[in-house]
């Protein structure tokens, strides 16, 4: 039984290719930087997006045409998605998936059936990993859609908020850890404020870090290794929220000593809401060793909120990949396609063409971003422009050896600072519009 009969295994053509159903520049085994392109990027399809997303805004319903999906939330409908996903995945020659639990299994009239509903699909998305070798990249507890989580989950008001989603975070992790997943996210869904008239904001990351602290104990007690994953997003749904951006996140795992246990998931249109480029978090992320992975998506310039478009931009993704050659690759992380096609994009092929697009987006960086750095092409002129601290007064400024006295005595006998050199921004973007 075949769900998307009209569409083939998705095949690596080359750039002359015209075939809308065929990749131009990702070749899974094609090499780039001592990797080949499977490994490099470990792309995942989203759950929530690609199979839940039925295309409504707050101004009107779903328009998402899905033949093989009844609407309902009944296991056997469930079921059937997972087969689905995986006919979908294995098509595109996407090695991973990611899922919040909710996405993949109905929830429950209690706590003990939303378990038990878990636990009837998670024993499908075994059996089809173990058919397909599809991996999952990671799952994360919904606890952001229940109306019980109107005032957040860990960071709630109420108590027994906080306790129910632990219960989640517990039985996400036993699946996640069953099911193989490399990794565990923590996106803060309602994790914040609207009005300080109301909120103990004190108490409430004391409870967000306490909550984290449970579930990384929990994993080591059940053996799970993965890795934790922060995911910064400035706003949306709170006005306030605690995980604004990558700096905002990394402060409070250090104030709350968690830098050994979460890296974190930077996500493309989070980072621009912030006001930020997505490589200014990456940048940010990888200097402190805390760039765990992606959710490659993109905003819209001219909109204002979290669009989650698949990226096709060229320079986003150069950029992008300028930082995660340097880092070596994002393993055990990956690259996470948390975007949705467009409303209007309603057919199932579309699913397709969004990802074939966002892969081959990512693989043009890729090989722009080894090529700009082969040439040394931005890393020389970087070098170049600190020289000053290669020698002399800088040299010792950095090795620590001199203090504001010596500093002085210095300046006081050179009388005056070496000239500036231009910053040569202009040139140097024409530089890289070369390699595009
Ligand atoms: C929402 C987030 C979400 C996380 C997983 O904006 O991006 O999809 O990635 O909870
Ligand atoms: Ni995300
Ligand atoms: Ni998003």
């Amino acid at each position: 039984m075949s769900y998307f009969p009209d569409v083939p295994q998705i095949e690596f053509e080359g750039p002359e290719s015209r075939n809308p159903l065929a990749f131009k520049h990702y070749n899974p085994d094609e090499m780039i930087e001592g990797q080949n392109m499977k490994e490099l990027f470990r792309f995942a399809v989203c759950y929530w997006h690609t199979f839940r997303g039925a295309g409504s805004d707050p101004f009107g319903p779903g328009t998402m045409q899905r033949p093989w999906d009844d609407g309902s939330e009944s296991i056997e409908n469930a079921l059937k998605r997972v087969d689905v996903a995986f006919e979908f995945i294995s098509k595109l020659q996407a090695p991973c998936y990611c899922f919040h639990d909710r996405d993949v299994a109905p929830d429950g009239e209690t706590l003990a059936e939303a378990h038990k509903n878990f636990d009837t699909v998670a024993a499908r998305l075994k059996e089809k990993q173990e058919e397909t070798g599809i991996k999952l990249l990671w799952g994360t507890a919904n606890l952001f859609s229940h109306p019980r989580y109107m005032h957040g989950a860990a960071t709630s008001c109420n108590a027994d908020v906080f306790a129910y989603a632990s219960s989640q975070v517990k039985k996400c992790l036993e699946v996640t850890h069953d099911l193989g997943g490399e990794n565990y996210v923590f996106w803060g869904g309602r994790e914040g404020y609207m009005n300080l008239y109301n909120t103990d904001m004190q108490r409430e990351l004391d409870h967000l870090a306490k909550f984290m602290h449970m579930a990384n104990d929990y994993a080591k007690e059940i053996g799970f290794t993965g890795q934790f994953l922060f995911e910064p997003k400035p706003k949306e749904p709170t006005k306030h929220q605690y995980d604004y951006d990558a700096a905002a996140c990394m402060n409070f795992i250090r104030n709350y000593g968690l830098e050994d246990v979460v890296k974190l998931n930077i996500e493309t249109n989070h980072a621009t809401l912030a006001g930020h480029t997505m490589m200014h978090e990456l940048e940010y992320a990888r200097i402190q060793n805390a760039l765990g992975s992606i959710d490659a998506n993109t905003g819209d310039l001219l909109l204002g909120w979290d669009t989650d478009q698949f990226p096709t931009d060229i320079y986003l993704t150069t950029q992008i990949m300028l930082v995660l050659l340097e880092q070596g690759g994002l393993k055990p992380g990956g690259v996470n396609f948390d975007a949705k096609v467009r409303r209007e994009s309603f057919e199932p092929i579309d699913l397709f063409h969004a990802h074939i697009g966002g892969m081959d987006a990512f693989a043009r960086g890729a090989k722009i971003a080894a090529t700009i750095r082969a040439d040394n092409a931005l890393s020389d002129i970087v070098k170049e422009r600190y020289a000053s601290y290669d020698l002399g007064i800088g040299a010792k400024i950095e090795a620590g050896e001199v203090g504001l006295a010596e500093l002085e005595s210095y300046m006081l006998e050179k009388g005056e600072v070496d000239p500036n050199q231009s910053g040569r921004q202009e040139f140097i973007e024409n530089l890289v519009n070369q390699y595009i």
